[in-house]
C-alpha cells in the first residue's frame, strides 16, 4: 500500500500545518508540492478538490488541514494531537478553529500584499521550492495572469493588508496573554493542534528557519514590511512560535 499523498503549495502555511501534523503523528507520507495557481490541476488530478492541503488516503481525500489533523489523530492517538482529556480536546478544537479563521487568512494576506508587487521575488522564492520544473519555467509567463486572480480571491488590497496587520497584532497580543502564566504549550502539557496551528499560521510573518519549505521573507520583503516582521519577532507569542519550531518541528516522516 502506498503512503498517503499530501498535495501542497509548498510554502503555504495551511500546508505547513498539515505537514507538521503528519510529521508529529509519525505518519509516513509523500508530498506533491506545487506553485500557486498550478496547484489546482495537481490537486484535482490526485483526486482532491481545488484547495490545498489535500491528503489523498486509502480512505479517500481530505481537503482541509483540520480534517487532515482529525484523520491523523484517529491513526495516531498516542501523539495526543487533541490533548489528553475531553476538556483539553474542546479547548484545542476551539483554538484551532479560531486560528484557522481569524488569523491564517490575515497572515497570508499581509505577506502576499507585500510580496506580490515584486515578480522577481516571487520567481526567486518559487525557484527554491520542491515543485515541478515545468511550473517553475512557466511561472514568469503565467504570473501576470495568476497575480490578479490571487488579489481578487484573497481581497489583497492596501486597506485589507492594514486590517490584517491589526488582526495579527491583536492575535499576538491575545496569545501573549495566554502564555503570561508561563505555560509551556497553549493547552495541557504537550504539543497539540493548538500549538501546531498557531505556529504554522504565524510562521509566514516570523520566518522561522525550521519551516518545512524555504521562506526567507524577512530579507526579501520591502524594508517597511521587514521591520514589521522584526517588531513581531520580539513579542512573547512570536518567541513562543520560534521555540515551538526549534524544539518541536521534528524530523519529517516523508517517504
Ligand atoms: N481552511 C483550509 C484553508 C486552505 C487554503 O486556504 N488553502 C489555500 C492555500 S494557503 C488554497 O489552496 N488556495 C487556493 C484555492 O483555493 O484554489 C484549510 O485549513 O486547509
Amino acid at each position: 500500500m502506498q503512503p498517503p499523498l499530501l498535495v501542497t503549495i509548498t510554502f503555504s502555511h495551511y500546508c505547513e500545518k498539515a505537514r507538521w501534523t503528519l510529521d508529529r503523528a509519525g505518519i509516513t507520507y509523500r508530498e506533491s508540492g506545487h506553485l500557486p495557481g498550478f496547484h489546482m490541476l495537481a490537486v484535482r488530478r490526485a483526486g482532491g478538490y481545488r484547495s490545498v492541503p489535500s491528503l489523498i488516503t486509502d480512505e479517500g481525500a481530505f481537503n482541509d488541514s483540520t480534517d487532515i489533523a482529525k484523520w491523523a489523530d484517529r491513526r495516531a492517538p498516542s501523539a495526543h494531537l487533541y490533548g489528553k482529556t475531553d476538556a483539553e480536546r474542546r479547548e484545542i478544537e476551539t483554538l484551532e478553529d479560531r486560528f484557522d479563521e481569524d488569523f491564517g487568512a490575515h497572515t497570508r494576506r499581509w505577506v502576499y500584499f507585500h510580496m506580490l508587487p515584486d515578480k522577481n521575488l516571487v520567481v526567486r522564492l518559487s525557484n527554491q521550492q520542491a515543485a515541478p520544473a515545468l511550473e517553475k519555467r512557466m511561472l514568469p509567463f503565467c504570473f501576470p495572469f495568476i497575480r490578479p486572480v490571487m488579489r481578487k480571491a484573497m481581497r489583497i488590497t492596501a486597506a485589507g493588508a492594514e486590517r490584517s496587520q491589526r488582526k495579527i497584532d491583536v492575535m499576538f497580543d491575545e496569545v501573549g496573554k495566554m502564555l503570561a502564566d508561563g505555560r509551556p504549550f497553549l493547552v495541557g502539557d504537550t504539543l497539540t493542534m493548538a500549538d501546531i496551528t498557531f505556529g504554522s499560521l504565524a510562521a509566514v510573518v516570523l520566518d522561522p528557519p525550521e519551516y518545512g519549505a524555504p521562506l526567507g521573507l524577512i530579507d526579501a520583503l520591502p524594508p517597511e514590511a521587514a521591520s514589521n516582521m522584526r517588531r513581531w519577532q520580539e513579542l512573547p507569542a512570536a518567541k513562543f512560535v520560534a521555540r515551538l519550531f526549534r524544539d518541536h518541528r521534528g524530523a519529517p516522516a516523508r517517504a
